[in-house]
């Protein structure tokens, strides 16, 4: 049997192993490589976790600050009012990789066209697709809100400035996470080998390993999905939603967060859902920069995302700020949803002459 003191040695080696295994040292095992990519995606990883720590630094301190909380009276090219920790937090990734020598071309929600870095463009052929702030309507109660990330790499020289390579499909993404600012600071991340997850330790102002390779559960009890759309909803989802509530096993979550709701599924199972409306199929969520990035986390955790009728890493865009619905998480829930949309699909088909 091993004595006090040898177990308390080994706590003392696993602690510090644990909390030297940073992201930055993970990216580098991950790879299982010092080449030049390899280092590329560490420092871009970094970077990313940098916009997180100032990012997270705000919203720990926005209602004790002037101009940090509220809007700036500003609509963005979606249509919604811009908040002024939107705008914050879309100006913190552009200077965090200004000067990088690592990203192109940055691309987000809070800007009609990509944000381009002609000093970097020479050697940095990643770009970098974000939103700075999801779930922002959250921001002013201090309820968690995220960030999401996707990077890919720049094809062709891009030299009309309109970005088309970008229009491709989500198998494109070379990694994708999301930064959960919640009661401490989760980044999750995914080079495409599995699914792994950080907290940010303050006292060390480093993200620290806290699980590796996640597993979605292949089925789990929350449905996720806002019931207020349920008036402008396609047969389909109401008959889902109507199913939910006359079984036993299911339990409603929704917390007007994205990044928070997907975070719960992807650790305890379930479904996430923002569909399409009668008026506006598409739904909300834009494809480059928060379904696509998050389809493949839930991807490469074992999960399934879909848009209903196609999996959801498999759309290909017309345009930079496309948008999708999406119903993403565990794998059964997901197909439940989907035999729902095909039920309903088959009698249109059957009753069209
Ligand atoms: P945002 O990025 O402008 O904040 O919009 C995305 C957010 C998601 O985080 C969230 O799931 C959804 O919009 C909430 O929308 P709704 O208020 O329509 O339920
Ligand atoms: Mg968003």
């Amino acid at each position: 049997m091993a004595s006090a003191t040898e177990f308390e040695t080994h706590e003392y080696e696993y602690a510090l192993d644990r909390d030297c295994t940073t992201l930055s040292r993970h990216v580098l095992q991950q790879l299982q490589s010092f080449s030049p990519q390899a280092q590329d995606i560490s420092a871009i990883m970094n970077r990313l976790a940098l916009a997180g720590k100032l990012i997270a630094r705000r919203l720990s301190r926005a209602g004790l600050m002037e101009n940090a909380l509220g809007f700036t009276g500003e609509v963005n090219v979606q249509g919604e009012s811009v908040k002024k920790m939107d705008v914050y937090a879309n100006e913190v990734f552009i200077s965090v990789f200004k000067q990088s020598g690592l990203v192109c071309r940055l691309a987000s929600e809070e800007m009609e066209k990509p944000y381009y870095i002609p000093e970097n463009c020479p050697i940095g052929r990643y770009t970098l697709l974000y939103d700075p702030i999801d779930g922002s309507s959250n921001v002013d109660i201090n309820l968690n809100v995220g960030s999401i990330f996707s990077i890919r790499q720049q094809e062709g020289d891009d030299l009309d400035r309109e970005a088309r390579d970008l229009l491709q499909n989500g198998r494109k993404q070379i990694a994708a996470g999301y930064i959960l600012y919640g009661p401490s600071t989760i980044l999750v991340y995914s080079l495409g080998q599995g699914v792994h997850s950080f907290i940010l330790d303050p006292s060390l102002g480093e993200f620290i390993l806290v699980q590796e390779n996640i597993k979605v559960p292949t089925s789990g009890p929350v449905y996720s999905v806002n019931e207020g759309n349920f008036w402008q909803w396609e047969d389909s989802i109401r008959d889902y939603v109507r199913y939910v509530h006359r079984h036993e096993g299911y339990t409603a979550r929704y917390s007007g967060a994205l990044v928070g709701d997907i975070h719960r599924i992807l650790l305890q199972g379930g479904v996430f859902i923002y569909p399409g409306t009668v008026k506006k199929p598409e739904g909300k969520l834009r494809l480059l920069y928060e379904t696509a990035p998050l389809g493949f986390l839930i991807e490469q955790a074992g999960g399934k995302a879909s848009t209903g009728t196609q999996n959801l890493l498999d759309c290909v865009p017309t345009k930079l700020h496309e948008r999708t619905p999406l119903i993403i998480g565990s794998a059964e829930n997901v197909e439940l949803v989907e035999s729902f949309i095909q039920d309903r699909a088959r009698e249109a088909a059957a009753q069209t002459p």
